[in-house]
């Protein structure tokens, strides 16, 4: 039997109740919060340039004069991101996870490491937050719980490789480069194992995939039953931004999305109040952003894909 012919009685036994930690979270994180937002804040610290992959949506540049989907505003060094979480808790009392999503990959650099192991020391209650693609998440997964990270993201946007080689173009691990379905086949093998190794590490993982529509958005219970059985505990399904190589597909329609979710949702919790953010985003997901009063010149740009 295959996993979409389970029925939904059956598939119900393979999805046990949140665990004690994800209802904890709930309260506190607003990336985790199951029922309705909790208006609590993130705050993203984008010290993270570079990735070791490339997703086929994904147009990233750091610059500050271009204002379009992809461009981040700036770069910050691991120290003016703690100067940045001072002043932004002092300007609001409801921000509770220091989170780092990019603009790139956070562990295909040393920054994010640097950046959490200064907030620990300063802000040790603020809960920290990394988001990756997982290529190296199984490699570094002794420094990623030395510096103390309370929720990883992990986005997995496939777990077929010929349906994955259609959305990333390439991998470069361990110094090589790799392309197409081996490239896929790779990553694919290297976030499950990043997530057996998290788990195992009794983090509590959320997986995200991006929809794409004529790819992925049939798969989404095939990929979130994948993902569970291999450790993740909550399921964030984001909607493609049409961008770079696949900024002439559709974006999901409602329907799709809703169907996505309800798919996923035979296997594992749902989160359901995702706001896209950018990589630099400060406050609660979908509130007033409060950037523009901590950093001195902020060009807009929206859409900017981070992973979340
Ligand atoms: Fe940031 Fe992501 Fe942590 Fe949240 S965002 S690293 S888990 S603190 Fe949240 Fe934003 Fe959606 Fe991400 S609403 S894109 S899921
Ligand atoms: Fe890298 Fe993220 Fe862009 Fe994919 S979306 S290429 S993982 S920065």
């Amino acid at each position: 039997m295959t996993i979409t012919e389970l029925t939904l009685q059956e598939a119900s036994t393979l999805a046990p109740a949140p665990s004690c930690r994800l209802n904890e979270l709930s309260s506190k994180h607003p990336c985790f919060a199951l029922g309705k937002p909790n208006k609590k804040g993130r705050i993203h610290l984008p010290v993270s340039p570079g990735c070791n992959i490339a997703c086929r949506f994904c147009e990233r540049s750091i610059n500050r004069s271009e204002q379009r989907p992809g461009v981040t505003a700036q770069v910050l060094t691991p120290i003016e991101a703690v100067d940045v979480v001072e002043r932004a808790i002092k300007l609001s009392s409801d921000l509770t996870v220091v989170g780092i999503a990019g603009p790139g990959d956070t562990l295909a650099t040393p920054y994010a490491f640097q950046t959490f192991r200064l907030v620990r020391e300063q802000f040790p209650q603020m809960l920290r937050c990394m988001s990756t693609n997982g290529l190296l998440l199984a490699d570094k997964i002794d420094e990623l719980a030395e510096v103390g990270v309370d929720t990883l993201t992990v986005t997995v946007n496939e777990v077929d490789p010929a349906r994955l080689a259609q959305i990333n173009d390439r991998i470069v691990y361990r110094g090589r480069l790799y392309t197409g379905i081996e490239a896929a086949e790779i990553l694919i093998e290297r976030q499950l194992a990043g997530i057996r190794a998290a788990a195992a590490h009794n983090m509590m993982i959320k997986v995200n995939s991006v929809l794409v529509p004529g790819i992925n958005d049939q798969r989404i219970g095939v990929i979130a039953h994948t993902v569970k059985q291999a450790g993740a505990g909550l399921y964030n399904m984001i909607p493609l931004i049409p961008n770079a190589k696949m900024a002439h597909l559709p974006a999901p329609t409602c329907a799709q999305i809703d169907h996505a979710r309800s798919d996923a949702e035979r296997f594992i919790t749902v989160f359901r109040h995702c706001q896209h953010c950018r990589a630099d985003a400060i406050g609660a997901p979908g509130g007033k952003d409060l950037g523009e009063q901590i950093y001195q010149k902020r060009i807009r740009h929206e859409n900017t894909f981070s992973h979340g």
